[in-house]
């Protein structure tokens, strides 16, 4: 199977941008010259990753670094979104660690004489324990932490990075991480994790201030994920409840970016569950973006609950993923035309999508027509966003490789490129051979 989009789609032009994406703890290992981070106190505690792994070793990037970028080249990609760990680039007392910053240096001047467009996430979840310690992202104090250490490395950066986002998915940090426990630093409870999404948030647009000092001649911005929420009857009640759900999932970490304030549901909080806000906040959110980064994997589906609102149902008999999460594409198409409807929305790129698939390595080959399939389904239902007035500039296949899939440890693979973690030999699947094809044809 091939990817195929309509002949006059605008995404067969070279004006649109093509990319692989990756995050730090995910694939890089070499903890030895980092400072320990969230997620690797997570992985030591026991129960909380599905095969007891951890990121010490993942894909070995650090030391793999030159041939995962020829690996990148070769699939003749427009640009790689990679993210900087945190804790590899500064010390204990907040002062830059010139190993840690050689590291990223060389890799983005490596894809500069390539051609490559460096897209830079500053956070993909990877908080340093000492600063975990003193309260994480729930210590209002954290964000301004933030702010510093995105001066400090844009700084070291220059003129090396074509684009810089904050955060990738706030959601994740602060409702899977404070709220629910299922990610690293594993609290749960809703205040936590209503706390920790505002914290974030105001990192955000304290550090938006510093990018656009230090880098304004790069597209700064942030990366949400999004599940979009659908009702599971027709009923008045479930209707509510998807709304609901929307609000509490989706919208809590777009609206404050837009309109200063939090969703209608903020409304229905009991006073122990609401974040403290300060006066001013929602203006340092609110800074302008040069562009927003959208994170699409499924949909949810809900129904009303008496006792919490909303509640999920399990889509059976529907198809799914390797990970249990539903394969359906008009849902990419329909959240992408109600944003730029609610919100003023500057060019959009979609900064991750893919699927986990069960693969299996036959004979040197992964023919992974399954993930090519929902590839190729995605890329239609963003094209069909673009048809209907949407402004999406680019797009990027969530994973350049197989790595460290969070909880589920090294058991779902998202890579379009196979990872053998025993020998870190690195094999390109069908999808990669495919989303390579389709890359080159363009004009
Ligand atoms: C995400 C993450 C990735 C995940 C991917 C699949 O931003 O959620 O960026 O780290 O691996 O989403 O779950």
């Amino acid at each position: 199977m091939k990817i195929m989009l309509p002949a006059d789609s605008k995404m067969h032009s070279k004006a649109f941008t093509f990319g692989v994406a990756t995050a730090s703890f995910q694939i890089e290992g070499a903890v030895d010259y980092r400072l320990p981070c969230i997620w690797d106190t997570f992985c030591a505690t026991p129960g909380k990753i599905r095969d007891n792994s951890d990121g010490s070793q993942a894909c070995e990037h650090v030391k793999l670094w030159r041939e995962d970028v020829d690996l990148i080249e070769s699939l003749g990609v427009d640009a790689y979104r990679l993210s900087i760990s945190w804790p590899r680039v500064m010390h204990k007392d907040g002062s830059l660690n010139p190993q840690g910053v050689a590291f990223y240096t060389d890799l983005l001047d490596e894809l500069n004489r390539r051609g490559i467009k460096t897209f830079v996430t500053l956070y993909h979840w990877d908080l340093p324990q000492h600063i975990e310690d003193n309260g994480g992202w729930l210590n209002r104090e954290t964000a301004y932490l933030f702010a510093d250490y995105a001066d400090k490395i844009t700084q070291a950066f220059g003129d090396r990075v074509y684009s810089y986002a904050t955060f990738n998915e706030p959601f994740c940090s602060s409702y899977l991480g404070y709220e629910i426990g299922v990610h690293a630093p594993g609290l749960a409870t809703k205040a936590f994790g209503r706390q920790s999404a505002h914290h974030l948030l105001l990192a955000h647009g304290l550090a938006m201030k510093v990018l656009q000092k230090n880098s304004p001649n790069s597209q700064n911005g942030i990366v949400l994920n999004f599940t979009p929420c659908y009702s599971a009857t027709d009923s008045a009640a479930d209707v509510e409840a998807a709304s609901k759900a929307d609000q509490y999932f989706n919208q809590w970490y777009i609206k404050p970016l837009f309109d200063r304030c939090y969703p209608e549901i903020i409304n229905d909080f009991a006073t122990e569950d609401m974040p403290v806000i300060e006066q001013g906040d929602f203006d340092i959110i609110a800074q302008p973006i040069d562009f927003l980064g959208i994170n699409f994997y499924t949909r949810a589906v809900y129904k009303a609950d008496p006792a919490t609102g909303f509640s999920q149902i399990d889509m059976v008999d529907k198809p799914k993923t390797d990970i249990g999460w539903e394969i359906y594409p008009q849902s990419f198409t329909d959240l992408l035309t109600s944003l730029h409807a609610l919100y003023p929305l500057p060019p959009i790129y979609i900064t991750e999508n893919g699927a986990a698939m069960d693969d299996k390595l036959i004979e040197g080959k992964v023919d992974d027509q399954d993930r090519l399939e929902y590839y190729n389904a995605h890329l239609n239902a963003v094209n069909n966003a673009i048809e209907q007035g949407v402004n999406v500039v680019g797009y990027f296949a969530w994973s350049l490789m197989d790595n460290f899939e969070w909880a589920e440890g090294y058991l779902k693979r998202f890579g379009i490129v196979y990872v053998d973690y025993e020998t870190q030999k690195r094999t390109l699947k069908a999808s990669a051979h495919a989303y390579r094809d389709f890359i080159n044809a363009r004009k």
